[in-house]
């Protein structure tokens, strides 16, 4: 097969970076990210409210109030990053579905009430994504509302010690 030689007037300045030429698909980066955690916790309901978007868009997942299917939504923050937010259920029948929606993100955010603290699939969906390879994450304490500041920092410490020796081990602690 022939060797492909730059065109006249096209080739790359000699020690220039190797890649796709910049252009409106690469102008801004796409982040995927992914949420994760307990049911009820505020998953569906964080991302309505960085977004808009109300991922809980089934008949069923309205009915019963709890997200089933995977849902997704767009942003795009100030720093001009596009980020495909991946809203999975909590629900421990629909595991698979969690599964198949963090795959591959770029961070997650891990969602754990502040009124109740960890629970059994806040360590579930934490093991799949270290299961997972999924090197970074945000912990927001959803329903902040709820509790006073002395039971606050009790679950903030019952997280800490949840994320000891995880990728996660560093990742703030937002309280939403
Ligand atoms: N008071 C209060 N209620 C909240 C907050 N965030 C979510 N909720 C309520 O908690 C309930 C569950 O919220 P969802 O966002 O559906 O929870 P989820 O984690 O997506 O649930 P699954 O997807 O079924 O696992 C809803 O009634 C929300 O309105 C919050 O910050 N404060
Ligand atoms: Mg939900």
């Amino acid at each position: 097969m022939a060797k492909r030689t730059p065109t006249a007037g096209t080739a790359a300045a000699p020690g220039a970076p190797a890649g796709p030429p910049p252009g409106p698909a690469t102008a801004r980066r796409l982040a995927v990210v992914g949420t994760a955690g307990h049911i009820d916790h505020g998953k569906t309901a964080l991302v309505r409210r960085l977004t808009g978007v109300d991922t809980d868009r089934l008949p069923e997942e309205k009915k019963r109030g709890i997200s089933i299917d995977l849902g997704f939504a767009p942003l795009v923050t100030p720093a001009g990053v596009r980020v495909g937010l991946v809203d999975v259920p909590g629900h421990e029948r629909f595991v698979k579905n969690m599964l198949a929606g963090v795959g591959g993100v770029d961070l997650v955010l891990l969602v754990i009430a502040a009124d109740e603290g960890v629970m059994p699939q806040t360590r579930e969906h934490l093991a799949i994504v270290k299961l997972l390879g999924v090197e970074r994450g945000v912990i927001v304490l959803t329903k902040r509302d709820l509790v006073d500041d002395d039971w606050l920092a009790l679950v903030t410490r019952d997280v800490r010690a949840l994320v000891a020796g995880t990728f996660l081990a560093e990742a703030p602690i937002v309280p939403f």
